[in-house]
Parts: C-alpha cells; structure tokens; sequence
C-alpha cells in the first residue's frame, strides 16, 4: 500500500534537502556578515540589463554597502554622478565619475541614506540610473525602516530581536531554530505568521517566502552578527 505523503510531511521533506545544501554551502560560508557590494553591469548601451535602455535602473542599497559597475559591453561608456533626476548636472562635484571606460570596474561607497542618479557622459539619453541608499544606522544589513516593521532593534546589530536573521537571537543563523522556525510559516501572511520572520525583501512584504524569506536565511546560513 502506498502512503499518502501530506503537506506537513512535505514541508519537511524540504527542510532536510534545504539543510542537506546549506551544510555543503557552509563549509565555505562560515563567516560574518558585513556591509555588502552589490554589481551593476554597464553594457551598450544601458545599466543593469538591456531592458533598461532608455530607462532608469533602479538599485537598493543600504547605507554603508557599495556599488560596483561592471563594464560588460564593446563601447567606453562612464558612470557619473547627477544632481537629481532631471539628469541635466553631471560630473565628479555630484558624487563620482569613473571617466571613459570599456573594461574593468568602478566602484562607489554610499555612506548616507538618499536618493542618488547617475548617467552615462558619452550616451546620457540611454543610460541612466538611480541608487536608492537606506539608511542602516546600525549596519546589519537591515534598513531602520525595516527592523521597525519585523520589530527588531535598528541601532543594534546582535542581542534578543536585534539582527533580523537570527530569528533565536543566538546570533548564529542555523537549520534547527532559525530556517527551520521560518520554513513552518512558509505561505503564510504576517496576519497569521509573525512579522518577526518577515525579514525580505527591504522593506518586508508581509508574506513568509522561499524566494524571499527562506533564500534570504538560506544565503546567511553558518554566519553569525558582528557585536
Ligand atoms: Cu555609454
């Protein structure tokens, strides 16, 4: 006779194959979580992807993390720093220009909060961007805004309800009393699951999710807060 297997079964079913990956993945990860980079390529003729030409990408960050451009495109293209989005007063007093570039790299440190725009100086009209910086008072990762939402503490970064991701407050993100915790709510709206494991994306979306939630956790597994 062949067993049904139900939803709860099912559930932990995928717990054991998210923990059976994380514990290959942590053997390289056990580390500390830091200020983070996050990449934008820059290709003919746009930022980010081509989608985006003639547009403006957009890109989240916190304060303190940096961004870096990938130049991934044939032509010399810059990224360089506007005064706001009319996109009209450009150059290094706004912020940062990397000059002409058609290989390599450039990067930017964002440490205040604020809305910032930027254009390419050789194709102004097809590429744009904008960085959308939250402010990170105490740099675990999560906006102020944020950890008012989940309800933990915005100005520390370890301790009882303090970094988003240790959902035990051990300051360690583990299988057993973190993702696990987390996966039991999977599917489930903070009306009914607590807003304390709603920690992606920035700000939350009041929903406990693989790709959001779960992932988030799963990508932090074996890695503690710094105090
Ligand atoms: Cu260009």
């Amino acid at each position: 006779m062949r067993k049904t297997i139900g939803p709860s079964r099912r559930l932990t079913v995928k717990i054991a194959a998210i923990a059976v990956t994380l514990t290959v993945v942590g053997l390289a990860g056990n580390g500390q979580t830091s200020a983070a980079t996050a990449t934008v390529n820059v290709g003919d003729f746009w930022f980010c992807n081509s989608t985006f030409s003639g547009s403006v990408c957009p890109t989240s960050i916190k304060t303190g993390d940096t961004v870096t451009w990938n130049w991934v495109g044939s032509a010399s293209h810059t990224t360089t720093a506007c005064s706001d989005g009319t996109f009209t007063t450009c150059g290094a007093a706004q912020g940062w220009d990397s000059g002409s570039m058609s290989t390599g790299t450039f990067s930017h440190t964002f440490n205040s909060a604020g809305t910032f725009f930027y254009h390419c100086q050789i194709h102004p009209a097809a590429m744009r961007g904008r960085i959308d910086v939250l402010q990170d008072t105490d740099g675990d990762g999560w906006s102020d805004v944020a950890e008012g939402i989940i309800g933990t503490d915005p100005l520390r970064r370890c301790g009882v309800n303090a970094w988003p991701p240790g959902i035990n407050s051990d300051g360690h993100v583990d299988v057993i009393g973190d993702i696990s915790t987390v996966a039991n709510f999977f599917g489930q709206s903070v009306s009914t699951a607590p807003k304390r494991y709603d920690i992606a994306p920035d700000p939350p979306d009041g929903l406990i999710d693989v790709i959001g939630d779960i992932s988030r956790l799963a990508g932090l597994f074996a890695q503690s807060c710094t105090p």
